[in-house]
C-alpha cells in the first residue's frame, strides 16, 4: 500500500509546474486522486525539486498546527499553487480556485529516512 511519504508526493509534489492555467487545480486534484469519494477542500502543490522539499525536514523545527513537534519551515520561499474548493463546487463535480504563490512551506516529517508526510501550512 501507499506509504505516507509516497502519499505526500502524490498530493503535494509537482516539480515541473506551475503551468499558467486557471484549470490547473481542477485537473491536478482529479489526476492525483483527491476528488474520489469527496472533494479535498484545500491542497497545496509545491513546484520545486523533490530533494529541496525533502531537505526542509532538516530546516527550522517548529510545532505543527495539531501540536505535534515534528514540523519544519523552509529556509527559502518556494513556488507553490494553492487549490481551494469553490463555494459552488459539488461532489462529484469538484471545482477549485487556483492561486500561485511564493511562500515558505511548513511540512511535518517522519521516519528513517526523515521525510515529509504532511503539508501543514505556507507563510
Ligand atoms: N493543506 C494544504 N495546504 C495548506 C493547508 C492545508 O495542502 O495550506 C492540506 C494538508 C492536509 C489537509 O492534508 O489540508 C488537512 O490539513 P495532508 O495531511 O494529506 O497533507
Amino acid at each position: 500500500r501507499e506509504s505516507r511519504a509516497m502519499k505526500f508526493q502524490r498530493q503535494h509534489m509537482d516539480p515541473d509546474g506551475p503551468n499558467n492555467n486557471s484549470n490547473y487545480c481542477n485537473q491536478m486534484m482529479r489526476r492525483r486522486h483527491m476528488t474520489e469519494g469527496w472533494c479535498k477542500p484545500v491542497n497545496t502543490f509545491v513546484h520545486e525539486p523533490l530533494v529541496d522539499v525533502q531537505a526542509v525536514c532538516l530546516q527550522g523545527n517548529i510545532t505543527c498546527k495539531n501540536g505535534q513537534p515534528n514540523c519544519h519551515k523552509s529556509n527559502s520561499s518556494m513556488n507553490i499553487t494553492d487549490c481551494h474548493e469553490t463555494s459552488g463546487s459539488k461532489y462529484p463535480n469538484c471545482d477549485y480556485q487556483t492561486s500561485q504563490k511564493e511562500r515558505h512551506i511548513i511540512v511535518a516529517c517522519e521516519g528513517n529516512p526523515y521525510v515529509p508526510v504532511h503539508f501543514d501550512a505556507s507563510v
